[in-house]
């Protein structure tokens, strides 16, 4: 029987009105994981993993093939530990779920990827408002394999603690650059535009809906766009940002961004569902299905 996660207090976060928990870093409790909990894991593994060829980026493939990741059982941290110090430096550290952003930002500013350590109950299987540990492990982990990217998380990690100094509108800033490329992005590959983002790889539905929808925008990634932009936290995204490669990420997050929060403090949030007559258009979204209200 898993202990039950310690809720410290409730929150209005990026991810909704959702419990904040201790910061404290823990073992993964690898034995205490009963047969339900790799049963789901193995579900759900084996679920998105036929849903996600030839939706998945080349790259999230290749990593999550080469760190060994498989359907038979709860990876252990120990395992892939040995992999990514040894590829890009990181470390997966076992938390109780969603940290203070100050407390997030730190651990990714020295790589090292706070990963939810129980995993959701059955009845849960198709949604839960918080990350657990499939979100982290499956959606995740494996780009941190990457080193441009493992390059970007720390980047942004260290961006975050900055911002954090600045005050909340940057913090609002920055967060939307997470949402809509380490949580929801998408990547122009060879065979067309694949899947990189987080949020998306651990969900069956957005999974299909993002690529195969006529409902949401495709638009070109453009750095001060993601940051004027809203977002959804309850359905599925109204527009989804592409980039051309990670290093076009890596090469956004180099320039100090002070000036950039000033130049967006002076401008207007763009509400989600937006196009705007400067964007690389992808895909102009038919809106079909959009709730009116509810950005962040
Ligand atoms: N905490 N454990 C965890 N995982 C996250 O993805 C996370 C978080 N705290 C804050 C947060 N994400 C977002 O607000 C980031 O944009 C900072
Ligand atoms: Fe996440």
């Amino acid at each position: 029987m898993n202990a039950v996660p310690q809720r410290v207090e409730h929150q209005m976060t990026d991810k909704g009105y959702v419990p904040v928990y201790t910061t404290s870093v823990i073992e993964q409790p690898w034995d205490q994981y009963s047969a339900t909990d790799h049963q789901v894991w193995a579900t759900l593994f084996e679920r998105q993993q036929k849903i996600l060829v030839g939706r998945a980026s080349d790259e999230f493939l290749r990593t999550q093939q080469a760190m060994g990741m498989n359907a038979h059982q709860i990876p252990k941290f120990d395992d892939l530990n040995r992999m990514l110090r040894a590829t890009t430096g990181w470390e997966l550290i076992g938390v109780e779920g969603l940290l203070p952003e100050l407390t997030f930002f730190e651990h990714l500013a020295n790589r090292r990827f706070p990963v939810t350590w129980w995993i959701r109950k059955p009845e849960q299987l198709d949604y839960l408002a918080e990350p657990d540990l499939f979100h982290d492990l499956f959606g995740h982990v494996p780009l941190l394999m990457n080193p441009v990217f493992a390059d970007y998380m720390q980047a942004y990690g260290q961006g975050g603690v900055k911002a954090h100094g600045i005050g909340p509108e940057a913090l609002v800033n920055l967060t939307r650059l997470y949402w809509y490329t380490v949580e929801f992005g998408l990547i122009r590959d060879t065979g067309g535009l694949r899947i990189y983002g987080a949020g998306i790889l651990s969900s069956k539905g957005e999974s299909i809906h993002c690529l195969e929808s006529d409902a949401p925008n495709r638009i070109g990634f453009d750095l001060e766009r993601i940051m004027r932009t809203r977002y959804r936290i309850d359905t599925y995204q109204k527009t989804y940002f592409v980039i051309d490669s990670y290093e076009q990420l890596m090469d956004a997050t180099r320039p100090d961004f002070t000036p950039i929060y000033a130049r967006l403090a002076a401008q207007e949030s763009v509400p989600a569902g937006t196009v705007l007559d400067t964007d690389t258009v992808y895909n102009r979204g038919t809106g079909e299905g959009w709730l009116t209200d509810g950005d962040v």
